[in-house]
């Protein structure tokens, strides 16, 4: 980690600490964000954790939840925070623009500024930095951050069952982004007293009748296989958002369905909303859709899971990416 020592020093009085995450959070977001947050109350530190945005319900079960700020809920009141803190922690985001309506508030702070971050192509505004894009999640990179700070006995219970939510997200249940140091870390949580068959089961079997309806609908009626280059697309327009209500965090997971069919190599999930069409790419093996994000649709994120967005109309979209991917990308695609 950059800087470690005197991010250290700096804890060892208590401060205002900010804790702040991406726009549309989710469980790496939000875990990594209460990990944080019940450690650094236990060593005195006045914590505040703000989110951009509303988060999505089946994280409700999270000890410390209740306490998070909504940034676009609870503007004036966290503008204060924001004006008030020592240090920012920017927890799995690495450029002030992810969290969106936060951004200007965020990078006009004074602020001592940290990053705990694993997503590529990190923007320099941290004065401390922690980041690995080889780390699974940002809850694994909050346990190398106890590891460094010589904490893993000292903080609290909640601090582990957080972190594991995020683990599990972010992997999509142990599947992929691993390692044996993972292995090793959830071994060590469990042993710890993490219930890991509690949260599994609340992180998985966590679908609105809606929800899982609309998965449905999504791989019935949405979904156009392109088998010539492997590759599965599926296209929700704003009359889908209408009929099915489609609310944040709706939509997380549909666009992973998609690599459950055998030889597919690049999963979309394309969506319409008011003002601009958004893309979830998820890929295996060294295809890379941030590859595909950064340079065509102004987004990022990891080699195997990006996302971006399109001034296009949906159609012109599909279209731009139909055909991005047969002329660039057919033999990435079949090889
Ligand atoms: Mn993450």
């Amino acid at each position: 980690m950059t800087n470690f020592e005197q991010l250290e020093i700096l804890l060892q009085e208590p401060k205002n600490i900010l804790i702040s995450s991406h726009a549309n959070p989710d469980g790496d977001a939000v875990g990594s964000s209460l990990a944080l947050a019940h450690y650094l109350f236990t060593l005195g530190h006045r914590v505040n954790v703000i989110m951009p945005t509303e988060m999505p319900d089946f994280l409700d079960f999270m000890p410390g939840i209740e306490k998070i700020w909504i940034y676009e809920k609870q503007t004036d009141l966290c503008n204060q925070i924001v004006e008030n803190t020592d240090l920012i922690f920017a927890l799995d985001y690495n450029n002030f623009n992810r969290t969106e309506i936060m951004e200007t508030v965020l990078a006009n702070s004074k602020a001592y500024k940290v990053m705990i971050d694993h997503h590529m192509a990190p923007s320099d505004f941290a004065n401390a930095m922690l980041w690995r894009t080889s780390a699974s999640s940002t809850c694994e990179l909050i346990y190398d951050f106890l590891s460094l700070m010589n904490a893993l006995d000292a903080a609290p219970i909640e601090t582990f069952e957080t972190m594991y939510v995020g683990i599990l997200t972010d992997t999509g249940g142990l599947q992929y982004a691993t390692s044996p140091a993972l292995f090793r870390l959830v071994a060590d949580i469990s042993e710890r007293g993490v219930n890991i068959n509690y949260i599994s089961d609340q992180v998985s079997n966590s679908y609105s009748y809606k929800r899982f309806r609309l998965m449905g609908y999504s791989i019935s009626d949405r979904l156009e296989l392109l088998e010539d280059i492997n590759t599965g697309i599926i296209v929700l327009d704003v009359e889908d958002h209408r009929h099915f209500n489609i609310q944040r965090g709706d939509l997380e997971g549909i666009v992973n369905l998609i690599l459950r069919i055998r030889d597919i190599r690049c999963a979309v999930l394309i969506t319409e909303r008011k003002d601009r069409v958004k893309l979830s790419f998820r890929s295996k093996g060294n295809f890379s859709v941030q590859e595909i994000c950064s340079k065509y649709f102004s987004g990022g994120g990891h080699l195997n899971a990006s996302g971006g967005q399109s001034r296009d109309n949906l159609p012109g979209t599909v279209d731009r990416l139909k055909e991005l991917l047969y002329t660039e990308y057919k033999a990435a695609l079949i090889s």
